[in-house]
């Protein structure tokens, strides 16, 4: 079915209006094109009506059901906290509305299997999920020259991962959930094969990370192709926002991430500037993801990632908080992949 809405756009609700909910309120309202945004819902009532007011015509829920059944809604954005996923895609689900959702698509691999029965159950895929940087330029590129075969096969591929700073709620599982989730699907999706394996080593905390925090962390990834992917996260680096990657393949290597846009030379010195942070280095990226959510759902469609990859990186990191926790190496357990995301 198409979806054009009442006033020949998208209504959209977009449940949470924290930071991620927040900038893509003003994304629809401001950067793409095919969209408003309808309704808001946030736990938080201040912060609900905040964002709202922003938006010619938004109304402000608590409940992300009552926003779902608000006036002009026909696709939903979920961009609360990763634990209240699961109950806003449920919900989604019973009003059969198209969804974007935020990484993860759940925290835990039991909770995203029984979102892959519910969307089997609705018979068609209605979620696109948030692992922006298949729509990063230089991932884009990545990819399409691995696809072209003109390195040869990839044997190795290098990750780094670097915040400045963790939010104070962050855990050393959140780590591999919240943020090297984000790699075990660019991993999946640059080398075409899925994870077998995660050994998680750990290395003397940095005196920077909170209390307790194990950070940084380094991950390897063993893949069904033979491929492997290791991942430096680290989450207080204090420097600044880097997301690096190397492939390196039979004939040849590539690498992205460098953030050598410009070079300046001053003073007897040369350099540039790195990115402090998520919505500055994937501004980019976060746009081309919505706008093509916006234009996919319009036309009636369902594209990019979807619940089957939301639960194959919810299984590899669950498989990493128990090699974080245990030591050793962790294999990946994972359904039968169904028809529908063929
Ligand atoms: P945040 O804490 O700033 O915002 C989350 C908001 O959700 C808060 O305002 C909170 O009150 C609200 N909330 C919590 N439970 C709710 C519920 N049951 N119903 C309605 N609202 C509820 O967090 P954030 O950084 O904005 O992260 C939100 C989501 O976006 C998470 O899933 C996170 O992993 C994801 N995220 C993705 C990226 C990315 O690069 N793609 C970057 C940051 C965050
Ligand atoms: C955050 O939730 C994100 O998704 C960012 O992209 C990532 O870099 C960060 O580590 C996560 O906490």
């Amino acid at each position: 079915m198409n979806r054009r809405g009442t006033h020949g756009t998208l209504g959209v609700a977009v449940i949470g209006t924290g930071r991620m909910g927040a900038d893509h309120v003003r994304r629809i309202d401001t950067v793409i094109s095919g969209a408003r945004v309808t309704a808001v819902a946030d736990v938080d009532a201040e912060r609900a009506k905040a964002v709202a007011a922003r938006v010619d015509g938004c109304t402000a829920h608590t409940d992300p059901v009552a926003a779902m059944a608000a006036a002009d809604v026909d696709a939903v954005l979920i961009a609360s906290s990763g634990p209240a996923h699961e109950a806003a895609l449920l919900a989604a689900f019973e009003r059969d509305l198209p969804v974007l959702c935020e990484k993860p698509l759940t925290p835990d691999a039991a909770s995203a299997l029984r979102i892959l029965q519910a969307e089997q159950r609705l018979g068609h895929r209605r979620v696109q999920v948030g692992f922006m940087r298949r729509y990063d330029a230089e991932h884009v590129k990545l990819k399409a020259l691995l696809e072209s075969g003109q390195l040869g096969r990839p044997l190795m591929l290098h990750n780094r991962h670097r915040n400045v700073a963790s939010p104070p709620f962050f855990t050393s599982a959140m780590l591999i959930t919240d943020s090297v989730a984000h790699e075990a699907d660019s991993t999946r999706w640059l080398l075409g094969h899925e994870i077998t394996a995660v050994t998680v080593l750990r290395p003397t905390p940095s005196d920077n990370a909170p209390d307790g925090l194990r950070d940084p962390q380094f991950v390897v990834f063993e893949t069904g192709g033979g491929a492997l992917s290791d991942v430096e996260i680290f989450v207080n680096c204090g420097f600044g926002y880097q997301v690096q990657a190397e492939v390196v393949c039979e004939r040849g290597t590539a690498r992205i991430g460098d953030g050598h846009a410009m070079v300046t030379n001053m003073a007897g010195r040369w350099g540039g500037t790195i990115a402090q942070d998520f919505t500055e280095r994937f501004a980019d990226a976060y746009d081309r993801e919505l706008q093509a959510w916006v234009e996919a759902t319009r036309r009636g469609d369902v594209t990019g990632p979807s619940v089957w990859d939301g639960y194959a990186a919810a299984a590899v990191c669950e498989a990493g908080v128990r090699a974080l926790e245990d030591g050793g190496r962790v294999e990946v357990e994972l359904v039968e992949r169904p028809a529908l995301y063929d």
